[in-house]
């Protein structure tokens, strides 16, 4: 039988798609998707794949087809040095974070909005654990992100606060909960889904294998159809297809002074008459995101040299 399925989970070739009311097992047919040869994967969470399945009662199938992605939320593998695909078919990247343990990583947090922002994702920063202390200079941090546009929201897994704004945000979409590992994504599932059950606190034994290596993604339907995608142990997000002079126009903040800096190319490093520059040093930009800004540029210059 011909169909279409949704890809909520894939891991050693093998893929869980869902269609209809059920799962199947399936591998991809043949060398189907040479054009994406490069790619870590060629399926990835979220793809929408045409697939021919066997018996009534069976539940393998095979892949035939990927109907073509309204976006990816795309990293640069730095180790398989090629493009990895963690999840398409996105409407909000939900970056989270903790108030404390683990600490907040400005520098990880920019690399996911840009990767989302470059495949016209809107992020949205989770600030999780608001029930701990959340100390000045992340607070101070936090305001920059919003007084720049990006949606800031705080929740406590714990105490429930926040929980409402994250349910109505992701409600009825598919977005992918992405952060490090122990800010609270399963436990914020939990909270929202308690029928879940989640494990929390541990690297769920599905996904222990090669976790170095690799990341799993698993989309999980909660009972409303809401759709989201959890990815454990992304722990490092390169960006993927940005090239050095693009990178400027990922910094909201910089795009207004930008236009009285000296040259119209002005990217923003030393050249003379920089009114990004100048905004850092008045403290008008804040220094730390200008920091962002120069790290990532140097890593997608080593990245363009491969
Ligand atoms: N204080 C506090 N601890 C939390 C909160 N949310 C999660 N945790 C704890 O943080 C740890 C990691 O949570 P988990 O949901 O497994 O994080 P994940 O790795 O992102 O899925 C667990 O010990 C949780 O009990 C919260 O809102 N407040
Ligand atoms: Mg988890
Ligand atoms: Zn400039």
């Amino acid at each position: 039988m011909e169909g279409k399925g949704l890809v909520l989970f894939g891991v050693n070739n093998i893929y869980t798609v869902r269609s209809g009311e059920r799962d199947y097992r399936c591998r991809i047919k043949g060398k189907i998707f040479k054009e994406d040869e490069n790619y870590y994967n060629p399926i990835a969470v979220g793809d929408i794949v045409r697939i021919i399945t066997g018996t009534a009662s069976g539940n393998e199938g095979l892949i035939t087809g990927r109907i073509e992605r309204k976006n990816a939320f795309i990293r640069w593998n730095k180790k398989k040095k090629s493009p990895q695909v963690i999840a398409s078919n996105i409407d909000y990247l939900i970056a989270i974070c903790s108030a404390q343990s683990p600490p907040f990583r400005p520098r990880f947090l920019d690399r996911l909005i840009i990767s989302a922002v470059i495949e016209e994702i809107e992020p949205v920063i989770v600030i999780n654990k608001c029930d701990l202390e959340l100390d000045a200079e992340t607070k101070e941090r936090l305001l920059d992100y919003e007084k720049n546009g990006y949606r800031v929201v705080y929740c406590s897994a714990k105490t429930g606060e926040g929980i409402d704004s994250l349910s109505s945000i992701i409600k009825d979409k598919c977005t992918v909960f992405a952060g490090q590992s122990g800010v609270g994504k399963s436990s914020l599932l939990n909270i929202i889904e308690p029928d879940l059950d989640l494990k929390v606190g541990e690297i769920s034994s599905k996904y222990d294998r090669g976790i170095h290596t690799t990341i799993f993604s698993i989309m999980i339907i909660l009972k409303d159809g809401t759709k989201v995608i959890d990815t454990p142990g992304i722990r490092e997000c390169w960006i993927y297809n940005l090239e050095p002079d693009q990178l400027k126009f990922y910094f909201p903040e910089f795009l207004k002074p930008a236009e009285e800096c000296g040259y119209l190319s002005c990217l923003h490093l030393e050249e003379p008459g920089c009114k990004v520059k100048e905004l850092v040093e008045k403290g008008e930009i804040h220094h730390d995101r200008y920091y962002s800004y120069t790290r990532i540029m140097q890593s997608i210059i080593e990245q363009e040299s491969f």
